[in-house]
């Protein structure tokens, strides 16, 4: 928590309150969750129409105490794991996929539950300012 507000400071007073991340979200959305499941994923894809790579350091989501920049992996045994990642590059003329079995936003303790047909906001923190996305919550 404690690091997040540090790297949000440090993003914000690079970039300033009104930077805008050079990124296009498409297909945003997060699973909604099952009866006293108080996290959940979610998903988009990012593409980056500049000439620079742009790296997605943290976000945050709307209900959510912390959202986590996670990444599923599958082990030599076959079960997956989640881990944490410091953050991920948009390649120039590129996009970033976030789906599941793999990237993905981890919402943590969330205030109240996510219904399927809802939607929530949630902000990319990049090194080249935010980004603003609406997910739609779905099954
Ligand atoms: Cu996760």
């Amino acid at each position: 928590m404690k690091r997040w507000f540090v790297m949000l400071a440090f993003v914000l007073a690079v970039q300033g309150e009104a930077a805008e991340a050079p990124l296009v979200a498409h297909d945003a959305w997060v699973r909604a969750t099952p009866p006293g499941v108080d996290r959940s994923a979610g998903y988009l894809v990012l593409e980056n129409p500049s000439d620079a790579p742009v790296r997605v350091a943290a976000a945050h989501c709307e209900g959510a105490a912390r959202t986590m920049l996670h990444e599923t992996v599958r082990l030599p045994d076959g079960r997956e794991q989640m881990r944490h990642v410091q953050g991920w590059d948009v390649p120039p003329h590129g996009k970033l996929v976030l789906a599941p079995g793999g990237r993905h936003l981890m919402l943590m303790q969330l205030a109240r539950p996510l219904r399927e047909g809802d939607a929530i906001t949630c902000t990319l923190l990049t090194d080249r300012g935010k980004l603003t996305v609406r997910f739609a919550v779905r099954r």
